[in-house]
């Protein structure tokens, strides 16, 4: 094996100008992963609020209460009428994802996994929630992050997305969502999901007041956690967009530093097997130029079914596409797209 890189000279790499190189190392390992190919799934994701006590300020999703404008808020029944609605050609994976209502508890969470499995076929995986609404639930029903996610588990969760990680730095953390879980129990929650056998996603919002070292710690902890529990499938790089928050004022980063920071991290995380390129958040083109920096998943057709990137200003303003749309992306940058299922089986495609 490839010896690791450390802190230092990872800091190095992101500092230099050379891009070719960092393309170049950073192809190097996802070639020896993943070859030449670029998964994609077949998706939609289900947001059953946007109303949430977290206060994050690179958060344009969010609204205080039911009564504010541009809030929604669905029942049990209108969950289930989401998912007729949404399910209609041959999706595999359901990402169900969303907010801390303040009036919400485990049992609601609970039906709403109930709703969905028995809304949709076997053949659709469930993956929710973040670690955010898992420590929400366990502060709601007195119960440990183990036993919450043995509830969501024995109703027919499979895996849980990555959100909530934003920047483990506690000062960065502090100044962008001061009142959410901490690192320290976001990684907790995921070590307890590997333990019971549930793979799981992890993220890093990037570009907004973190410095590349505060993104090279996250990192650095992730790898950590994955040399231990191995439970990790992906790692997805979240560009921060600054339409609607209080962050605005930031504007977005450079490509440049878009591309580098996928290329860091395909670097640093050598033992996460793959990092997606998020289409909805990243637009079509930078999604296809992010697979020549080390990402190897562009995520999947969506079905025009979630808005957080959306209301951060993202040009995909109701992002869905087709199988041969995510295929011809792929092709245009030199890569062979295959179809995966949310634990990275290939699903031979029908003739
Ligand atoms: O944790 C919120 C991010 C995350 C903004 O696991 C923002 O496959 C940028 O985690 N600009 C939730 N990002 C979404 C998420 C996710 C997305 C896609 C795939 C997977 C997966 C997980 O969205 C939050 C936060 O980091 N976010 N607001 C914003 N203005």
């Amino acid at each position: 094996m490839a010896v690791r890189v450390g802190f230092d000279e990872a800091l190095m790499l992101y500092d230099s100008l050379d891009m070719n190189k960092l393309s170049r190392l950073a192809t190097e390992i996802r070639e020896k992963i993943n070859g030449n190919k670029v998964y994609y799934n077949k998706n939609f994701h289900l947001e059953p609020s946007n109303v949430c006590i977290h206060r994050c300020t690179f958060c344009s999703y969010r609204r205080e209460s039911d009564q504010e404008a541009g809030s929604w808020s669905m029942d049990i029944e209108q969950v289930r009428e989401y998912c007729r609605k949404k399910y209609k050609n041959g999706e595999t994976e359901v990402h169900i994802v969303g907010s801390v209502h303040p009036d919400r508890d485990l049992s609601y969470y609970l039906k709403v996994v109930e709703a969905v499995r028995e809304e949709l076929p076997d053949t659709v995986a469930i993956k929710a929630y973040t670690a955010v609404e898992i420590d929400d639930m366990t502060k709601s029903s007195g119960l440990s992050p183990k036993e919450v996610l043995k509830e969501l588990k024995a109703r027919g969760v499979m895996l849980l997305p990555g959100g909530g990680a934003e920047i483990f730095n506690p000062s960065v953390r502090d100044k962008i969502c001061p009142d959410k879980t901490d690192s320290d129990r976001w990684l907790e929650i995921h070590k307890e999901a590997h333990k019971l056998g549930m793979r799981t996603n992890c993220t890093m919002l990037f570009g907004h007041i973190e410095s590349r070292e505060h993104r090279i710690e996250h990192l650095m902890a992730l790898r950590e956690l994955q040399d231990e529990t191995g439970g990790f499938d992906a790692f997805i790089p979240l560009l921060f967009k600054p339409a609607n928050n209080p962050l605005s004022h930031l504007g977005e980063v450079s490509i440049i530093e878009v591309l580098k920071t996928f290329a860091i991290s395909r670097i640093v995380l050598d033992n996460i097997p793959h990092i997606k390129s998020y289409w909805p958040m990243l637009g079509k083109e930078l999604c296809q130029m992010a697979l020549l920096y080390g990402a190897d998943d562009m995520d999947g057709t969506i079905n025009d079914s979630t808005k957080i990137y959306s209301m951060a200003g993202s040009r995909e303003q109701n992002p869905q596409m087709t199988t041969s749309d995510l295929e011809r992306l792929a092709a245009e940058a030199g890569f062979m797209a295959v179809e995966r299922d949310s634990f990275y089986n290939i699903i031979p495609k029908k003739s």
